[in-house]
């Protein structure tokens, strides 16, 4: 089976802990072992991810950040005030402000299954925003999610930057996006991010950049797997590879044996043979076309779509 970036399973306390064990495990058994994207994002992991969204060859962040930069006064137009903006994941410290200060919405509601990151980024954007009331939601946004009393009846947005819908295979990110209409309501919109497809160099060197950031960000997973789970792979005979599958329009990750090797985790031996690979992440490019696809099978109708002058990210503004 594929990768998969985010699968819904119980989060909560004891059971993120049995979840990681079930993934892995499951995923080491399968004939191209894969474990999903999602637990790469430790806390290690989530320092690497922000150092990454910091290099030079990772364009996404700073493509799409040119954008909100660029084109607030047209996301006021389109848009308009008076919107509770729901963020799919607790805002970035850059981003969300710059939405926030071009559109002037009613209220603001971030949706984070990380409770204290969650907390951290909601007292930051209050700070931020000091007449605007910020409603933080703990909870799995795959999951349809029942909004704060205080903003029912309000017409919302939908913000999900950073093209992590492209970290889903198709089938994911369609439930994904139904779910967010259902979390929404009637009159919603959503501004979503989608990289696009470029020159697979680009897009190669994006993720393995030559400083070996993204290379430890990969790597981190099998430290992950031997700190939490009794592992005993041997990650330094392990190599990062970031390679385009143009069939599917994606970069995959993967953790690249250099020898024949044999390990245990949890109690359980697996072996990977010299060059057999472990699938540890998918990232999704979209043309404009594969974009609006992808938004019309989940229920959302493109009503507008901007990129950023390299046109190598785009932001795409659907209606329910
Ligand atoms: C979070 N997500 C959108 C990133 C991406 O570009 O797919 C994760 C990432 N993986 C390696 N570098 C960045």
């Amino acid at each position: 089976a594929a990768n998969e970036g985010m699968a819904l399973v119980d989060l909560d306390g004891e059971g993120v802990d049995r979840a990681f064990r079930a993934d892995v495990l499951a995923g080491l058994h399968q004939p191209q072992k894969a474990i999903p994207a999602r637990w790469l994002y430790d806390d290690a992991g989530s320092q690497l991810f922000e150092d990454i969204t910091r290099l030079e060859e990772y364009y996404p962040t700073r493509a799409e950040t040119e954008i909100l930069t660029a084109r607030g006064a047209e996301f006021a137009g389109e848009i308009g005030p008076g919107r509770a903006v729901v963020e799919f994941g607790s805002g970035s410290s850059v981003k969300t402000p710059l939405l926030l200060r071009a559109i002037d919405p009613a209220a603001y509601v971030p949706l984070d299954i990380a409770g204290d990151f969650l907390r951290a980024a909601a007292d930051d954007l209050a700070t931020k925003f000091p007449g605007l009331p910020v409603y933080p939601v703990e909870a799995d946004f795959m999951r349809e999610v029942a909004l704060p009393e205080a903003v029912k009846g309000l017409p919302t947005l939908g913000f999900f930057p950073g093209s992590t819908i492209g970290n889903m295979v198709p089938r994911t990110a369609v439930n994904l996006l139904r779910t967010m209409r259902a979390t929404l309501g009637a009159d919603s919109k959503l501004l979503i991010g989608m990289d696009l497809i470029k020159d697979p160099a680009v897009l190669e060197a994006a993720y393995d950049d030559a400083a070996g950031v993204t290379a430890e960000f990969n790597l981190n997973l099998a430290r992950r797997i031997n700190r939490e789970l009794d592992g005993t792979i041997p990650v330094e005979d392990l190599r990062h590879v970031a390679r385009w599958n143009d069939d599917f329009a994606r970069i995959e990750m993967h953790l690249e044996a250099r020898r024949d090797m044999t390990f245990e985790v949890a109690g359980e031996s697996f072996s990977l043979a010299t060059g057999e690979t472990i699938h540890t992440e998918n990232s999704h490019k979209f043309s404009r076309r594969s974009a609006n696809a992808l938004l019309l099978a989940g229920e959302w109708t493109p009503v507008r779509r901007w990129t950023d002058s390299g046109e190598r990210f785009s932001l795409i503004l659907a209606e329910a």
